[in-house]
């Protein structure tokens, strides 16, 4: 259980199955990045609906502030744990291979009033977990610092590419990409 940090976890990271884990792996690698508790499940609303419910009414009690759930197809897990878990849901929309993940967004992001998904894009892993770590941040001034150093180094990284590029020229900055 190296990767998976289950002491005290603040953030739910869910997916519908484990098709789905290269994506939701981004945003546990940002969340151990801002070194906030995790845990991570594999729960299918719809082939185990009973695990699921069990799953959703039990976050609040272990915990979670946030659930970033991932699902494909008719992806109805971020909804059902939003209509569940009283906390904000973040949902990330999986690429499909019949569809291109437009089946995915729009089941998750056109929830009905009253019942809203934080809906980021299509295989959008990392900003499914910077967006759950922004939620935690608004109450953890420490989490926020780390969070502006992060946007800091995003920054630097692409100062560094620029300064790169006015020095090589776009030929040989393309070659040695
Ligand atoms: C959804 O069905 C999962 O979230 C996944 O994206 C999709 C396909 O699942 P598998 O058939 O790959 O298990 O429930």
């Amino acid at each position: 259980m190296d990767d998976v940090r289950n002491d005290m976890p603040l953030v739910g990271i869910v997916m519908g199955s484990d098709s789905d884990m290269p994506v939701m792996a981004k945003a546990a690698d940002v969340l151990e990045a801002l070194d906030i508790p995790y845990e991570m499940r594999i729960i299918s609303a719809h082939r185990e609906p009973d695990n699921f419910f069990e799953y959703a009414r039990s976050a609040e009690e272990k915990g979670l502030k946030v659930i970033i759930a991932g699902a494909g197809m008719a992806a109805h897990l971020p909804g059902m744990c939003a209509a569940i878990f009283p906390m904000p849901v973040i949902g990330i929309p999986m690429h499909t291979t019949s569809l291109g993940g437009r089946d995915s967004l729009y089941s998750i992001v056109q929830m009905p009033s009253g019942i809203p998904v934080a809906t980021v894009a299509i295989n959008g892993g990392v900003n499914g977990g910077l967006l759950a770590a922004k939620i935690l941040a608004t109450s953890d001034p420490e989490l926020l610092k780390r969070l502006k150093a992060y946007s800091m180094k995003l920054k630097e990284q692409v100062e560094a590419k620029d300064a790169r590029l006015q020095e090589a020229g776009y030929k040989t900055y393309i070659e040695k990409k």
